[in-house]
């Protein structure tokens, strides 16, 4: 039996006459030899199409959880369900590299309604510490209703008897528990890659209830920073009086794991990058840029959570001193076009580029430009060139889950020296305490805190750099997919 989905909704519709949502699956109809151990589910796949000799075929999606988790996944047979990014495109299963793949389709109202809607425009801003208002339109709830059912369905096909499921960040928080209900035998975890925020923000979700009991379907449920998962559990115990008790929380007659699972990077292959002779070569080349000047880096997808107008207005301010000139610095700013679509990204392109073009206009003389704006991806290999001839990382997110570039940049700096200015509200703050630490809300803490990373004593600096490359060398993303994964037994 299947209720109405306003019995999800929380206050929109008619309270839940009943808790089940979805009938258990008694008989699934996959082959049980076809199911998997272990089955991974996040928004997207491991895999994109690409053009390989003139042919259209599947190659590995970047990024760190991609390559901590294929190994994984392949070692236990295991399957991963996820949408191609394509509205309507849900190829039959595939395997790739060893793992199977299941597309999971999505329709063209369902990508505007729950993931450029409630995902994108509600959850991200209202988790991201209101940094833009979220909107809460009651029509973009049903497809996100709907959405997470169809990936919790597939899971359910595809997990072996006692298998273990892993649920993946917020655009999937209702599966746990739609899980639960079709197959009580698997344990599940879920990871939000995202900050999760604090009471007083989440209570403003028209949704809460049902998100929060969505999550509390899992066994585990992991964040990137104790701040987290004491948010989560002081919500627990307030909104529905599930007892905490020390990392656990007593609901329903389970206990469910809750803690702090910091992600992390692929050390080894940043360590080894900046070792590589034709990265090491490009960032010959890139010190072209340099001409005397320090040359202060940074990379972030172009999103308002990212900082980078307060950012550019500090640099201004610094620019701005009497004992400072574009003779000291250059800005080397790389922004990934993000989100296109969503009008709150359109205004932050604007107005980051109207600053570039401010400081450049006010400060710029022939051949000496004071920012380089890049709106664009770099290829990896380019990136961590960048990053070796980088003398000052900024990194000044207004609120951030963790952010991977800090460490990234951390891993390839060999010789210790480089200097990592660092937001206190990004997750990787926790882990970092020998960055410089700024508010980037105050931008001129930031201008007094560049001008304190370009003079730092380079004996200080390489101690504190020693100090992050060991925090990054010892837990690697390796570690962390395969912590969580032994806490799901
Ligand atoms: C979410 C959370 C959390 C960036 N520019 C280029 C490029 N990148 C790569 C970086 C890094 C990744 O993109 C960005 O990761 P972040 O962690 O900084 O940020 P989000 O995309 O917002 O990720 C975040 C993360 O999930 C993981 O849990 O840390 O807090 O928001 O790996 O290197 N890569 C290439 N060219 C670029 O121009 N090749």
């Amino acid at each position: 039996m299947r209720l109405a989905e306003d019995a999800l909704s929380g206050s929109h519709g008619p309270p839940p006459r009943s808790l089940t949502i979805l009938e258990p699956m008694a008989s699934q109809n996959v082959p049980a030899a076809q199911q998997s151990e272990l089955v991974i589910v996040a928004n997207t796949l491991p895999v994109r199409r690409e053009e390989v000799d003139g042919e259209l075929g599947w190659a590995q999606s970047p990024g760190g959880l991609v390559s901590a988790l294929s190994p994984i996944v392949r070692e236990a047979g295991g399957c991963w369900v996820g949408w191609t990014g394509g509205a309507d495109d849900a190829p039959e299963p595939f395997r790739h590299e060893d793992i199977l793949n299941v597309a999971v389709p999505v329709s063209e109202v369902e990508v505007a309604g729950s993931y450029q809607g409630m995902c994108n425009s509600t959850l991200w801003p209202l988790y991201h510490d209101a940094v833009r208002p979220p909107e809460y339109h009651r029509h973009w709830w049903n497809p996100y209703v709907a959405v997470n059912r169809r990936f919790a369905e597939e899971a359910a096909r595809r997990t072996a008897l006692g298998g273990r499921v892993w649920i993946q960040d917020y655009h999937l928080q209702l599966v746990p528990r739609m899980l639960r209900e079709l197959r009580p035998d698997v344990s599940s975890g879920f990871f939000l890659h995202i900050p999760f925020p604090p009471i007083e923000l989440f209570l403003r979700l028209p949704w809460r209830r049902a998100v929060l009991e969505g999550l509390l379907g899992a066994d585990v449920i992991g964040f990137q920073t104790p701040a987290g998962a004491y948010n989560f559990t002081r919500l627990a115990d307030r909104l529905i009086e599930a007892e905490p008790q020390g990392e656990t929380i007593r609901y329903q007659g389970r206990d469910i794991r809750v803690g702090a699972f910091p992600i992390s990077i692929d050390t080894d292959r940043y360590a080894n990058a900046a070792l590589s002779p034709e990265i090491r070569e490009r960032a010959e080349q890139l010190q072209q840029l340099r001409r005397g000047r320090k040359i202060i880096l940074s990379v972030d997808r172009l999103d308002y959570t990212k900082g980078i107008d307060l950012r550019l207005k500090a640099f201004l301010e610094w620019l701005g001193r009497e004992d400072r000139s574009i003779r000291d610095a250059v800005m080397v700013q790389v922004a990934v076009p993000s989100r296109e679509r969503i009008s709150e990204y359109q205004i932050l392109r604007r107005d980051v580029e109207e600053l570039v073009g401010q400081i450049n206009g006010e400060y710029g003389e022939l051949g000496v430009v004071p920012v380089q704006y890049f709106r664009r991806n770099l290829p990896f290999e380019e990136l961590i060139a960048f990053y070796l001839v980088a003398d000052v990382m900024l990194v000044t997110p207004l609120c951030d889950g963790m952010n991977l570039v800090a460490k990234e940049y951390v891993a390839t700096r060999l010789e210790d020296d480089g200097v990592l200015v660092l937001s206190e509200f990004a997750g990787a703050a926790a882990e970092l305490p020998d960055a410089l630490l700024v508010n980037p809300h105050d931008v001129n803490a930031m201008a007094a805190t560049i001008e304190q990373a370009v003079t730092l004593d380079p004996e200080d600096g390489s101690r504190r750099m020693k100090a992050m490359r060991e925090v990054v060398r010892r837990h690697s993303v390796h570690e962390w997919a395969a912590q969580f994964i032994e806490a799901l037994v």
